[in-house]
C-alpha cells in the first residue's frame, strides 16, 4: 500500500490525517519547533511542500546515469557486528524496525528482496558540490512501515546506522510525508549491482527529494518516534546536530 500524502490528508482527523494535523497542534506546543518554524528552514519546508505536494522527483533515463558514482562521507565501517556481518554476505542480518510501532519487525535481506521492488533513476546532489545519476532499487519504505503498524504518536522515523564519525553514530530522520513517499525506497541495489560497501551495504535510505546527507547509508534500524528531542543531539541526524545543517534538505 503506497499512502500519497493528499490519501493521507484524505483519512481525515481520525486516521492518519491526523498524524499530520494533530501533529502540527503538538509539534506547537515545544518552543524548539516553534523557533524552527520560524526560521528560514521551517519557511523553506512549507513553501517547498505547499509548492511540491507529493510531487516526484525528476527521474532519468539509463543513458544519462553517471558513468561514475563517487564514494562520500564513510566509505567503511568500523563496527566489528557489521565487518562479521559484511563478511558472511549479510546472511543472518536483520533490518529492525521499531520504536511506535504495533509490531516491530525483523527483516533480512531476502525479505527486502521479496518485497515489491522500486527502480528509480534519479540525481544524487551533495551540499559538498557535486552530482551524480544512478540507479537505485529497493522495496518502498512505506509498505513496510505499515506492516509494522505505526502508532498515533509516531511523526518521524529514524534510520539508525552502522558507522560513525570521532565515535558519533551517524543517524538521520524524516517525517511521515516522506517515509509515505513513493520514491522513499530502501535500497540494496545499485546500477544493477548489489550495494557495495562504499555505497551504504546492505541498505541504503533513498529520499529523493532531499540533499545527499539524508540518504542514510548502512541502515540498521529504523526506529519510529513522537519527536526527535531526546536523541542524540536532538536536530534529527548527524550532520544536523553538529555541522547546522538544516533538517529539511529540501532540493
Ligand atoms: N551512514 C552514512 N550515511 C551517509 C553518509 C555517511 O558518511 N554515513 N554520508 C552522506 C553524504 S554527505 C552523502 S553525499 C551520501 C554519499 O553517498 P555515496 O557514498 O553513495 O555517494 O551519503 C550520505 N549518507
Ligand atoms: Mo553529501
Amino acid at each position: 500500500m503506497t499512502l500519497s500524502r493528499r490519501k493521507l490528508i484524505g483519512m481525515g482527523a481520525a486516521g492518519a490525517g491526523g498524524l499530520l494535523l494533530g501533529g502540527c497542534d503538538r509539534l506547537n506546543a515545544s518552543s524548539g519547533f516553534r523557533d524552527s518554524l520560524a526560521s528560514a528552514e521551517g519557511l523553506t519546508m512549507r513553501a517547498q511542500r505547499l509548492l511540491m505536494g507529493d510531487a516526484l522527483a525528476r527521474e532519468f533515463t539509463e543513458r544519462e546515469m553517471s558513468p561514475s558514482f563517487r564514494v562520500n562521507g564513510n566509505s567503511k565501517v568500523e563496527d566489528t557486528a557489521y565487518r562479521r556481518a559484511l563478511a558472511s554476505g549479510f546472511a543472518g542480518w536483520t533490518l529492525r524496525v521499531d520504536g511506535l510501532v504495533q509490531r516491530p519487525l525483523a527483516l533480512g535481506l531476502d525479505a527486502l528482496k521479496g518485497l515489491p521492488q522500486r527502480t528509480q533513476i534519479t540525481r544524487h546532489d551533495c551540499v559538498e558540490g557535486w552530482s551524480a545519476i544512478g540507479k537505485w532499487q529497493g522495496p518502498q519504505l512505506g509498505p513496510i512501515l505499515a506492516a509494522a503498524g505505526l502508532l498515533p504518536e509516531a511523526r518521524f522515523a529514524v534510520f539508525h546506522c552502522a558507522d560513525a564519525f570521532d565515535g558519533k553514530p551517524y543517524y538521520e530522520s524524516i517525517d511521515l510525508i516522506d517515509a509515505f513517499h513513493p520514491q522513499t525506497i530502501l535500497a540494496w541495489r545499485m546500477n544493477d549491482a548489489p550495494l557495495s560497501e562504499g555505497h551504504g551495504a546492505p541498505v541504503r535510505l533513498r529520499v529523493e527529494r532531499q540533499l545527499g546527507y539524508k540518504q542514510a547509508k548502512f541502515v540498521m534500524r529504523i526506529e519510529l518516534r513522537a519527536t526527535l528531542a531526546g536523541l542524540y543531539g536532538g536536530k534529527g541526524g548527524y550532520w544536523e546536530d553538529h555541522r547546522g545543517y538544516q533538517w529539511y534538505a529540501g532540493i
